[in-house]
């Protein structure tokens, strides 16, 4: 499933788009999963609305231990072995749609971002950065009218439930909503982490907020071990 050639596309490109890597099995257990989450949403869960009629953007974190259809894909999945085998180490994130999602509202990343530096992340709803002030030699803000004006490469993929997009946690990324009002565009992210991951502090609240992950102290070791590489 993970080539040598898609290994290095995500290593030089930070993002990658797998076809049809989850069966209608999951596909199908996913989606019962964001019924059971819409239903009773967590104390973490926001809409976003940006006007009447419009619709509303549902997001909520750190579901996966108390729904078991998210256990499930999160331990059973090919979820595992992808993330695994594609980045060895470091941090990715699967984007994994249960519904057609076509390109005017698929996820947009700017190829290669993840070799930059360190950016502030911009809240979903206002578009500000999680920190407005500046921090000298630190983080930058997200270079918005540089990638609006075309300067960047944008990978942009349309999506049939079964595919996914792996992307690099530093590859900056972003969608510009769901267009139709017609059809949902149901998505489960799930994060992965390698064997070097370590837990930064940041100067901003954080999100998900770290207690949503960790019991206090907050380390490491406390996130399990879903696959590992058999040498
Ligand atoms: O699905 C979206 O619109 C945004 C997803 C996203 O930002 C993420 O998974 O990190």
């Amino acid at each position: 499933m993970i080539t040598p050639e898609l290994k290095e596309r995500f290593q030089e490109d930070g993002a990658v788009v797998l076809r049809s890597v989850f069966s209608d099995y999951w596909i199908e257990m996913v989606q019962r999963g964001i019924e059971k989450n819409l239903e009773k949403p967590s104390k973490y869960a926001e809409w976003l609305n940006t006007g009447e009629n419009t619709g509303t953007y549902f997001n909520d974190y750190c579901n996966w231990k108390k729904i078991p259809e998210f256990q499930e894909f999160v331990e059973h999945s090919p979820a595992a072995e992808i993330a695994g085998n594609l980045m060895e180490c470091e941090v990715c994130s699967i984007w994994m749609p249960v519904d057609p999602i076509p390109l005017d509202s698929t996820l947009r990343l700017v190829r290669g971002s993840h070799q930059w530096g360190w950016f502030k992340p911009r809240k979903f709803a206002t578009e500000n950065d999680y920190l407005p002030q500046i921090l000298p030699d630190s983080y930058d803000s997200i270079p918005v009218e540089e990638i609006d004006s075309g300067k960047h490469y944008i990978l942009e993929w349309s999506i049939e439930p079964g595919d996914c997009v792996v992307f690099h946690m530093r590859t900056i990324h972003g969608a510009a909503g769901n267009s139709s009002s017609t059809h949902q565009r149901r998505v489960l992210a799930t994060r992965w982490l390698g064997d070097d991951a370590s837990l930064a502090v940041r100067p901003w609240e954080v999100s998900p907020p770290l207690e949503a992950v960790f019991e206090n102290p907050p380390s490491i070791e406390q996130l399990p071990t879903i696959w590992r590489l058999q040498k």
